[in-house]
């Protein structure tokens, strides 16, 4: 069976034809391929798991305790007003990763430029017991011959409702010789999820001429306590701004002119700690350049003074670590053997680190629909499950044209229990959440770094889906998440989809679980039995890894199963009211449309006809085409073979129906289906990424002459070809650059990316009419995006959530490491 998958498997993926099949290696075993899922050698239970803040590090627990960084400038009266604490374009902040290995190691450069302020953070886990972790931060003049002042607060909060305050003790020392000052204070405590903690920080900074410190500390650093409601604790960078405020005000009450008073001492807190506080803040006045230093184990404080100044070796070990991260990428993505310019190489580093940097653990309630309002073409969703067949009623213009966006009513959403989700976010600033199709394609990069975090994170969402199948598009989990996105985007609604892009990762999951284990089975022989000898401890980690594989694959089985099982009941079209007669019933439709956009797609406001019953779509046909082949694939594996031969039958039907339905000869093109106003069923040309998705989710075998038609699409400069990347509407499209111009000509790199990974494993390594045209195009597509998302990256410092066609330049939200990271993949010709 094994081996007849991986015959299979073989002949959709050339690619791995041309590779040399070998006995297994520890050099070249994948990691975490088949470790163990039950968490002891899995992701670490601590992390940088805060993406929506500028530095934070929390376990992967709900109401435990969580950790983060705030600072502000007090170079003036107003810095006050602008903490910086979650991530936030306004602030004019340039972040970013130098280095991120997704579990022990992290090193990121803030630059704030109001605040005249570098700051570097880097973060530590250590490696043997997975549960002591240090943070160092350091600060230096951004303008180096400017003097800043800063007030930085590291706080610790308390989730756990029940959890009786903590204990505080602090200690400094300035020596006399020399012009430095230290501060340190230490928690220890209890969280009945952690058990005991001790969590200490230290700041390090130059003294402050003008005002020497009497009692060695209680200038420099303050230890505030509040006792909130736990579910505000969140909101610390409200709680700090409270605190300084009524600090000035009681200076000003005082009789204190404040004209003559220093910011940093008119806004310096008073040191209270309340009982059973459950938000602790450290807070620092501070003069660069100055480093402070956290450091957190579990268990009761120990008299050792090594916890309280961990910072000596915690140079030396990020020293190592930084050397280990970069030889691993070398390893990994081998960008030394290609010609790349330096620029390029960083920006493929740094995509990698920032996707991983931008891993969260999300935890609350989410708001989901009871009773949503159905739009009137989208009646039939209640009929569907009622199994009725009505004439379609004929629905008013004016009633399309009202269906929008709303912000929720009373009695028509929920709150949901809370829930966990473990997952990345496409960007840190403006969308730092989970999104059901961002996420497919960043765990395509994340697996190839890291197996087993990527699987983690995969078994985190598909442990979401519900009892039909579903997954919410956007994961707003709890308050905090809340607080960034606009009402009329909080609630989810069980009727509407996503693209299930998660597909695209499992199967990238499967192939190198198949492809590593492959490599030790032969017909009739286990030749690594033989090679190996079935006693030596290689052959025996092979053998485990490939039962826990197994093992997670079968757990995922079902719901990967429900999820296919959710379009077929709810997203399929109409087919026989308006003529169609295609050889089998597959066909589908998203619901949840308006007017002139498609949020379900992904592509919101491409263009597409007037909403109507008798639509069908392009896109959503080719995604359910590729649950069907990865389900058929994903039944052997776990020995449901039966279930395999149906969804394989289900996937032919899908390529029929692709060309039966879909195909417009006059246009040569796919295109959207429609119903017009004389009831006649019609083809909606909008020539755009739309057209690609037969090829790029592989519908189309590669000597299909539909193949060649996509690819002359791609390549015409007057429709989707440009020197920046591939446009997501036909310049010569009515609609492009229209309207919001979102999805309507701006470059992406998602669906670019599917281009390049299509035509590399599988349209160019196939001799045929096509194969010529098809590397032609990638070649130059590789080199365009490259010049496009590493240019942009030298340039701005950024990853940016699109490209212009026009210009390449980055647009709209920034950063946005999402699917720009999919770089990474393409500069080191990796496609999994
Ligand atoms: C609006 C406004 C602070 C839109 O990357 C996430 C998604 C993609 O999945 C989708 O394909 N983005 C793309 O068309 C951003 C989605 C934002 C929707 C919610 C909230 C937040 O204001």
């Amino acid at each position: 069976r094994v081996f007849h998958v991986a015959l299979w498997l073989l002949t959709l993926s050339p690619a791995w034809a041309a590779s040399e099949s070998q006995i297994p290696s520890d050099a070249d075993e994948p990691q975490g391929v088949g470790t163990p899922a039950d968490g002891s050698q899995s992701t670490p239970l601590w992390g940088t798991f805060r993406p929506n803040i500028y530095f934070g590090v929390r376990p992967r627990l709900p109401q435990s305790l969580s950790t983060g960084l705030m600072w502000y400038s007090l170079s003036s009266f107003e810095g006050v007003k602008h903490i910086r604490h979650d991530c936030e374009m306004n602030d004019q902040i340039d972040y970013h990763y130098q280095y991120h290995d997704g579990r022990e190691f992290a090193d990121q450069i803030i630059r704030d430029k109001a605040s005249n302020l570098v700051l570097r953070t880097q973060f530590l886990l250590d490696s043997s017991s997975q549960e002591t972790w240090s943070v160092r931060i350091t600060g230096e003049p951004l303008r180096s011959n400017q003097p800043i002042k800063i007030g930085l607060v590291y706080y610790l909060t308390v989730e756990d409702q029940d959890a009786s305050g903590l204990k505080v003790s602090s200690d400094g020392d300035q020596s006399e010789s020399s012009a430095t000052v230290r501060d340190s204070v230490r928690f220890s405590g209890r969280v009945e999820k952690l058990g005991d903690f001790t969590m200490s920080v230290t700041g390090t900074s130059t003294n402050q001429e003008e005002e020497p410190p009497t009692t060695g500390n209680s200038d420099h650093v303050q230890v505030i306590g509040v006792r909130v409601p736990t579910d505000e604790a969140w909101k610390t960078k409200a709680i700090l701004q409270g605190k300084l405020e009524e600090s000035g005000q009681a200076r000003l009450e005082q009789g204190e002119d404040p004209f003559k008073l220093d910011p940093a001492a008119l806004f310096r807190p008073t040191a209270v700690v309340q009982e059973k506080a459950n938000v602790y803040m450290v807070h620092y006045t501070l003069q660069a350049p100055f480093e402070i230093t956290v450091h957190f184990q579990p268990g009761t404080a120990p008299s050792d003074r090594k916890l309280i100044h961990p910072a000596e070796d915690i140079v030396t070990q990020l020293d190592t670590a930084k050397e280990e991260f970069k030889d691993r990428f070398e390893q990994t993505f081998a960008l030394q053997t290609k010609s790349l310019t330096t620029a390029e190489i960083t920006c493929a580093k740094e995509g990698m680190s920032n996707l991983l940097g931008g891993i969260g653990y999300f935890y609350g309630t989410q708001l989901f629909a009871t009773n949503p309002p159905v739009a009137p073409y989208d009646r039939d969703l209640q009929q569907m499950f009622d199994d009725e067949d009505e004439d379609p009623e004929v629905i008013a213009e004016e009633e399309i044209q009202a269906v929008e966006f709303k912000a929720p009513v009373e009695g028509e959403y929920k709150h949901t229990e809370p829930m966990a989700l473990f997952a990345s976010t496409p960007s840190r600033s403006f969308f730092p959440r989970g999104f059901l199709w961002d996420e497919g394609f960043l765990q395509l990069m994340i697996g190839v770094w890291d197996n087993n975090l990527s699987l983690e994170i995969l078994e985190s969402w598909f442990s979401q889906v519900d009892e039909d199948g579903w997954l919410p598009r956007e994961q707003i989990l709890g308050d905090e998440a809340r607080s960034k996105v606009p009402p009329e985007f909080q609630v989810q609604q069980p009727t509407i989809g996503n693209p299930p892009t998660l597909f695209l990762s499992v199967n990238a999951f499967v192939e190198r679980f198949v492809k590593y284990h492959q490599k030790d089975r032969s017909p009739g022989v286990h030749s690594l039995n033989i090679a190996l000898g079935p006693d030596t401890a290689k052959y025996q980690t092979a053998i485990t890894n490939w039962q826990l594989g197994h093992h997670r694959l079968s757990k995922l089985y079902p719901a990967l199963q429900r999820q296919f099982q959710w379009f077929r009941d709810t997203q399929t079209c109409e087919l026989h009211n308006w003529g169609r007669n295609p050889p089998n019933g597959e066909c589908y439709r998203w619901r949840g449309r308006t007017m002139n956009h498609t949020l379900p797609s992904g592509l919101d406001d491409y263009p597409r006809a007037s909403p109507h019953r008798g639509e069908m779509h392009v896109d959503l046909l080719c995604w359910v085409g590729l649950m069907a082949r990865s389900l058929g694939q994903i039944a052997e594996l776990v020995d449901q073979p039966t279930d395999a031969l149906e969804y394989q039958r289900i996937y032919e039907d899908i390529v029929e129906n692709l060309d039966a339905l879909h195909w417009n000869e006059a246009e040569q093109a796919y295109c959207d289906v429609t119903v017009n106003d004389d009831e006649e069923s019609v083809f909606v040309c909008h020539k755009g990424y739309l057209s690609l998705f037969p090829l790029v989710l592989n519908l189309l075998p590669p000597d299909s002459p539909k193949v060649g038609k996509i690819l002359d699409l791609i390549h015409d400069p007057d429709q989707l070809w440009s020197r920046h990347g591939i446009r997501s509407l036909s310049k010569s499209d009515p609609y492009y650059g229209q309207g919001e111009n979102y999805w309507r000509g701006p470059v992406w790199i998602n669906i670019n990316y599917l281009v390049l990974s299509a035509l590399y494993k599988h349209y160019m390594m196939i001799p045929g009419p096509n194969q010529a045209k098809a590397m032609e195009v990638y070649k130059d597509l590789r080199r365009n995006l490259i010049n496009t998302v590493a240019g942009q990256y030298e340039k701005t410092g950024f990853f940016w959530e699109q490209y212009s066609p026009e210009t390449g330049k980055g647009q709209r939200v920034h950063p946005f490491t999402g699917w720009s990271a999919l770089i990474t993949l393409v500069i080191a010709e990796k496609y999994p």
